[in-house]
């Protein structure tokens, strides 16, 4: 019996190379395959022969299995490589030869991120503290803290993604502000808070539904309009490098009073007039205003004793003014040929 097993041992060595795994499953593992007969004879086997006959017997069986396996694990790989990898920068199909040299590949930093970083440093040099915003919400911090009560029309102005357990996406900065009054606070508070935005838009030249916001908050005795317009002037003028046409206009923010918006003469029309401004020669950059009391007693600061000034800028717009790119959906396209250029 032994021996018999020996002679097998040498046939599987051969089928193994010259037979495919269909053909190897039917001669070898299937209920009238070899070894399954093999495995039916133990009874037959002497009893001191018994051990050694069943162990080999289960080698050989493993042996096949593990063949098996790995001709099945090789061909799902070869099947994965064919899946298309759509942040890959080439058709990880194409031939080697087609594909772009890999030091052509090397990574740069987003446009955005290089803008943020001048932004940032710029807000380092004036003495401001940076805090991250978050990328999820709560209705509290959205809203309540905000001054906008449950049931607000003002609510609808900021539309955006709820989960169904009632987070949000945040819709602006600015649900950072009583986080920010608590962390910095008492005053004097100087805060700067960039992050990621969410708005339920129809998109267009210059609105996307995710977006850059830098929001920046101001606190301590005596803070005027005044010193709003200085540093919202000297910030840009230090980020824009060049004179461009300000516009203040009246808004309507319910954490702010008074609330005003900057816009710009549209630099890609000369305010003649095109679709980066929506056809009306001026761009919106940012809100801002002075602090609500009510916001400020929702963060511990005393309204009585202590003033403040915060603004809300949308980084992608200012993106587009500096590096001349007249389509805000661009940013995110994901397409290598326009990140190149940056
Ligand atoms: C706000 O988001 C207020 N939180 C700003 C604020 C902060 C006011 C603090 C007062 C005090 P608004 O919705 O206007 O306001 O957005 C501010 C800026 O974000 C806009 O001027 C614009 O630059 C940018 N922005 C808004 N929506 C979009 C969008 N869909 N796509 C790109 N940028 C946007």
């Amino acid at each position: 019996m032994i021996k018999e097993l020996e002679k097998i041992s040498l046939e599987i060595e051969k089928d193994l190379k010259d037979l495919d795994i269909p053909q190897l499953k039917k001669k070898y593992l299937s209920k009238d395959g070899t070894l399954q007969k093999l495995f039916k004879n133990i009874k037959d086997v002497k009893p001191n022969q018994k051990a050694e006959y069943g162990k080999t017997l289960n080698t050989l069986k493993v042996i096949i299995e593990e063949k098996i396996n790995d001709s099945q694990r090789e061909k799902s790989e070869v099947e994965d490589n064919k899946k298309i990898d759509s942040t890959a920068p080439f058709d990880i199909n194409s031939s080697k030869e087609k594909r772009p040299h890999i030091l052509d590949l090397k990574g740069s930093s987003h446009p955005l991120m290089q803008e943020l970083d001048k932004m940032l440093d710029i807000f380092q040099r004036m003495g401001f503290n940076i805090l991250e915003s978050r990328q999820i919400d709560d209705d509290f911090h959205m809203f309540e803290s905000l001054n906008f009560p449950k049931g607000h029309p003002a609510r609808d102005m900021y539309d955006t993604f709820w989960t169904e357990e009632g987070f949000v996406l945040p819709a602006h900065t600015s649900t950072m502000q009583n986080r920010a009054l608590r962390r910095f606070g008492p005053p004097p508070i100087r805060v700067v808070l960039p992050g990621r935005c969410f708005r339920n838009e129809a998109t267009d030249a210059s609105h996307e539904h995710t977006f850059y916001q830098i929001e920046g908050i101001y606190v301590d005795k005596g803070v005027s309009m005044g010193h709003m317009q200085a540093v919202i002037k000297e910030y840009l003028s230090q980020y824009l490098e060049t004179e461009l046409e300000v516009k203040m206009q009246p808004a309507y923010f319910p954490f702010t009073e008074p609330d005003i918006e900057f816009v710009i003469g549209c630099p890609f029309c000369k305010k003649v007039g095109c679709c980066v401004c929506g056809y009306t020669g001026w761009i919106e950059l940012m809100g801002c205003g002075m602090i609500h009391p009510n916001v400020l007693s929702s963060g511990g600061i005393d309204p009585q004793e202590y003033s403040g000034f915060a603004w809300g800028v949308g980084l992608d717009r200012l993106t587009l003014i500096r590096k001349g790119i007249k389509d805000i959906r661009k940013l995110r396209d994901g397409d290598i040929n326009f990140l190149r250029q940056f």
